[in-house]
């Protein structure tokens, strides 16, 4: 992600249009906003108070509703260096001059490979039903591939045990980025091996934890790692090749079916993609607008959703890569089958839509957050998960990513006042709220992020925490949204 514009957010604005599609309840945003901390019981163990206790706006959702946050592992973990862990690519790529904000790295990050336990506790505190994380491959392979280390897989044990016994369901993303640098040494994604590298790191995985996590997410987004690792260049490992971009784009996809292919192999466990995807408008009336939303929505979204819910890659984005590319070369015979193997459950990961002008450009049409990428739009989340659900049919949708970063400060007094947090989360669960009465099966959603974290290109700059981290205490504070978000998962709804 390129350098920030920081931005005001507009926030009253938002809030207006906002009371206005959720049938005009300003009352709900404000009783929102003032949320308070306190009173809550553990609502995992209180289906009473879904079933009898109407949130304050009256959008209640779906009775065992999975509220929850998300984090990954390099974002967070650190210890970088420590019980056998090997280098990934975002050692190899934040340690090099010049690539990331104040030259920031994840060494030390939140710290939370030390203070996991702290963590839990304040999830246990927030009443989170759910906790989306991911593991690190180069913790339980040093080298990509080989023997697995065994104090890797016992970390990830102690965490996914801890959840249990306060009553958190754990989520585990099997890749979040951290490629081993071995791999990539290898020749990283582009090379066909690592899809099966990936496979056999994913069957390790399923075998060590397969007893004590239910739902497994394979791939975080790989529609990131094209764009800002191979085709912008601004995320590891720091490529500008939009030919190896596209080859990258399938070798990801099959390692998801490859990953699917091992968990049905190895035992129990739902299992799915995390997929980002961006609502693509025409920016314009005209058809030639239309024609080029429609193609960019082919690379953006239909790209990996055909690919792994139809077992076909979009015509339009084949046509326009051309039968010469290296992706479409690099397909083989039963890729798509494999990448194609039945999921359980679809992630879904909404920050930004996108306005596609006529002649194949972007432009903005709504404020940004302190991401220069992030237009704040939380129609886009209704539009994105009714699309997924009239598109591919009643597969189980968890959101597994959503949020902002605010600029937070940590008062004298001790707080963090993150209003700018609350207003966004409200709206954009409203906004998911009206997608499920829409009949859109979804089951749970995830704030990013539980913890303030490194933002990858942006370092530490960027807070997506409900939790602000101190960092050279390492001291975690919960911000007014944290609060309010407790009261949400009491309430069951907002
Ligand atoms: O921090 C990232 C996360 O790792 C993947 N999804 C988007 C977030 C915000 O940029």
């Amino acid at each position: 992600m390129s350098i920030p514009t920081r931005r005001l957010l507009g926030r009253a604005a938002l809030s207006a249009t906002a009371a206005a599609r959720t049938g005009g309840r300003p009352g709900a945003a404000t009783a929102a906003a003032a949320g308070t901390a306190d009173g809550c019981e553990d609502p995992a163990e209180d289906t009473d108070a879904e079933t009898t206790a109407a949130p304050a706006g009256g959008l209640r959702f779906p009775l065992g509703f999975g509220w929850g946050a998300a984090t990954s592992a390099y974002q967070i973990e650190g210890a970088a260096k420590e019980d056998g862990r090997g280098e990934s690519v975002w050692d190899t790529f934040s340690r090099t001059p010049g690539r990331t904000r104040n030259g920031d790295t994840g060494d030390v990050a939140a710290d939370h490979y030390h203070r996991y336990a702290e963590d839990l506790d304040l999830m246990r505190d927030l009443g989170l039903r759910s906790y989306r994380f991911s593991i690190s491959w180069p913790r339980i392979l040093p080298d990509g591939a080989g023997a697995p280390n065994q104090r890797g897989l016992d970390f990830y044990r102690r965490l996914v045990d801890g959840l249990h016994e306060r009553g958190i369901a754990p989520m585990a993303t099997l890749f979040h980025w951290d490629l081993p640098q071995a791999l990539q040494d290898a020749g990283g994604w582009e090379s066909r091996d690592v899809a099966h590298r990936f496979a056999d790191y994913a069957e390790i995985v399923f075998r060590a934890l397969g007893d004590r996590v239910p739902t497994w997410l394979t791939i975080n987004e790989p529609k990131t790692v094209v764009q800002n690792g191979y085709l912008w260049g601004h995320h590891a490992p720091g490529r500008q090749d939009p030919a190896a971009a596209y080859l990258v784009a399938h070798h990801l996809q099959l390692a998801h079916g490859l990953a699917v292919g091992a968990l049905r192999a190895t035992g129990a466990g739902r299992i799915g993609p995390a997929l980002n995807l961006h609502p693509c408008y025409p920016a314009d009336d005209s058809a030639e607008a239309a024609r080029a939303a429609r193609l960019y929505d082919g690379y953006e979204n239909r790209l990996y959703l055909d690919s792994v819910l139809k077992g076909s890659y979009p015509q339009d984005v084949l046509a326009d890569l051309g039968a010469d590319s290296r992706m479409v070369r690099g397909i083989r015979d039963g890729d798509l089958a494999t990448i194609s193997a039945p999921v359980d459950l679809l992630a879904v990961q909404y920050y930004t839509p996108i306005y596609v002008t006529a002649d194949g450009g972007t432009t903005r049409r709504w404020p940004t957050s302190e991401a220069d990428w992030q237009q704040i739009y939380p129609d886009g989340m209704y539009d994105i998960l009714t699309r997924v659900t009239r598109d591919y049919g009643p597969i189980p949708l968890t959101v597994t990513e959503n949020g902002l970063p605010t600029p937070d400060t940590l008062a004298a007094d001790g707080t963090v006042d993150d209003t700018g947090r609350i207003s966004f989360l409200r709206d954009h669960l409203a906004a998911a709220h009206r997608a499920v009465t829409a009949g859109v099966p979804l089951e749970s959603f995830h704030v990013w992020s539980l913890l303030d974290n490194f933002e990858w290109a942006e370092g530490y700059d960027q807070r997506w925490g409900l939790v602000y981290v101190d960092y050279p205490t390492q001291r975690r504070v919960l911000k007014r949204s944290a609060h309010w978000y407790r009261t949400v998962i009491a309430d069951n709804g907002l």
